[in-house]
């Protein structure tokens, strides 16, 4: 840390420790906290039922809301950073250290530094402030590529495939864009290709009982043929949308990885243009995992949308640059919440200024 260059060798040796320590605290603690939640959700049915947050803020209002850990991570130093006399090399420093533990990767890290390093150069900025714009800016160059809305339109049925690892709010998720569907005149069916549990087969029915739209489920067996059928019965009945569950899997099992890809080759036999969107769905908590994860599923089953889920807790959302510069995949979602209304499209404008808060 060349900021500390010339502090004595012991104290540069503590601040790196301290600095360490934090980093790991703030990495860790929240992973733990989600283990216990994670836990508490499986074990209790009534924590899975949606609840929507009552009184219902604004969708903007949840989004800031949610990414307030984002800010707590990105703004309180941001706003110590930016309320400073001038722009240095030490703020430069600490900026890229905010960035990095944001989330945001070292790759995304490093672009958005040489990009406001240019810019200060070139337009000779003079105040934080300027700085605080440069950043929004190239968040907003970083972003915007990644918002690409899904349009549902071309195919009966337009087959969504929807992947992703275990826990990710792949099913609420399901839940949430059958309403989103329906809202826009379209006819809805839900295939429960997660036949891994029974309760997975509930969740899901009971999404489709909330919707109004039928689900077709089979008792066990093959998540292919459950995806097959729905695919057919949604053609019969002239749906619009089939969205196909999956069970949760980690890239590292690759027999499961091998499972989807089946799901995906057999939904070609049913409609040789489909499946016409795969989305995978992310927890935003997962940092830099999800990048890994992207790679991972598009390789398996080619993926051309990504839903961000859980960006209303305790996510740090610059997860999304690091997406955007390692593994870009059009964002087409993100959920703010677990209630049937609290999923909306991407808008990379929106989303920076919710991650970096106010201007000074
Ligand atoms: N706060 C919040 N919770 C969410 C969101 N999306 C999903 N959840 C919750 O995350 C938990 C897991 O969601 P599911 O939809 O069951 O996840 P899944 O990917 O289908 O899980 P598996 O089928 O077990 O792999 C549930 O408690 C959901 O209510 C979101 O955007 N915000
Ligand atoms: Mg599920």
């Amino acid at each position: 840390m060349p900021a500390l260059a010339g502090v004595m060798p012991e104290l540069k040796r503590a601040s790196v420790r301290i600095l360490t320590s934090r980093i790991l605290a703030r990495l860790l603690l929240p992973t733990a906290f989600r283990m216990f939640g994670f836990l508490k959700t499986k074990d209790d049915p009534a924590a899975q039922a949606p609840v929507s947050p009552a009184p219902r803020a604004s969708w903007d209002e949840r989004l800031k809301a949610g990414l307030s850990r984002t800010r707590d991570t990105l703004n309180t130093p941001l706003t110590e950073l930016f309320s400073r006399a001038r722009i240095d090399d030490e703020l430069l420093e600490d900026l890229e250290t905010t960035l990095l533990m944001a989330d945001c990767g070292v790759e995304a890290t490093h672009w958005l530094l040489a990009e406001l390093k240019a810019t200060v150069k070139r337009d000779k900025l003079e105040t934080p402030a300027q700085l605080r714009s440069a950043l929004a800016k190239g968040l907003r160059t970083l972003l915007m590529p990644l918002e690409q809305p899904l349009e549902a339109d071309g195919h009966q049925p337009f087959v969504i495939m929807i992947a992703g690892v275990n826990g990710a709010g792949k099913t609420t998720s399901i839940g949430k864009l059958a309403k989103h569907f329906q809202s826009q005149g379209k006819s809805v069916l839900l295939a429960a290709g997660d036949t891994f549990r029974a309760a997975a087969r509930e969740q899901l029915t009971a999404w489709g009982d909330r919707n109004g739209v039928m689900v077709i489920a089979q008792e066990s067996g093959d998540p292919a043929a459950v995806v097959f059928d729905a695919i057919n019965a949604a053609r019969a009945r002239k749906i619009d949308v089939v969205l196909a569950d999956t069970a949760g899997r980690l890239p590292t099992q690759l027999h499961l990885m091998e499972e989807i890809a089946k799901v995906r080759r057999v939904i070609q036999k049913a409609d040789a243009s489909g499946p016409h969107e795969v989305l995978l769905v992310l927890d935003a908590n997962i940092g830099q995992n999800a990048v890994q994860q992207v790679m991972a599923f598009d390789k398996a089953i080619g993926v051309t949308g990504l839903v961000i889920t859980k960006l209303d807790g305790t996510a740090k959302g610059g997860v999304l640059a690091a997406i955007a510069r390692q593994c870009p995949k059009p964002v087409r979602f993100i959920g703010v919440g677990e209630g049937i209304d609290d999923l909306q499209a991407f808008r990379a404008g929106e989303f920076v200024e919710a991650l970096l808060g106010p201007s000074q």
